[in-house]
């Protein structure tokens, strides 16, 4: 099993939240300061930002190996669109190891977001 925090269209209530129909959910989580949200129209990309006031509201959630590969693909990893890598949560989940997907590509002229994507549709 692999802990993953979503933050956009995976998330409950989200357009592919679907994916993760099966597996356990594990709780909201929030990053710790230093990351940031801009649209990309249909769905988000989550980036580190210099400005530390910035953290990103989500959900952990355990998946299995299968589902991993399913995500993988549909975020782009092999076309690094995302990048699937670990990331720091704010208190009380500081603790755990859990991964993410971190946008790659360029994001001039995109609007930001900041903490939330459910909240800005
Ligand atoms: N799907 C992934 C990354 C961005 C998106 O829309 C997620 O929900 O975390």
């Amino acid at each position: 099993m692999t802990l993953i925090f979503v933050y956009g269209t995976l998330m409950r209530g989200g357009q592919n939240h679907h994916y993760l129909a099966q597996q356990q959910f594990i709780g909201p989580a929030r990053t710790r300061p230093g990351f940031t949200l801009y649209s990309l129209g249909a769905y988000p990309g989550m980036v580190a930002s210099t400005d530390q006031q910035h953290a990103v509201n989500g959900e952990i959630w355990s998946v299995d190996e299968p589902t991993l590969k399913k995500l993988d693909d549909l975020e782009g990893v092999a076309e690094q669109l995302y990048a699937r890598q670990p990331i720091s949560l704010a208190p009380p989940c500081a603790q755990q190891t859990v991964q993410t997907y971190i946008y790659l590509r360029d994001l001039s002229g995109r609007p930001h977001l900041g903490a939330n994507w459910q909240s800005s549709r």
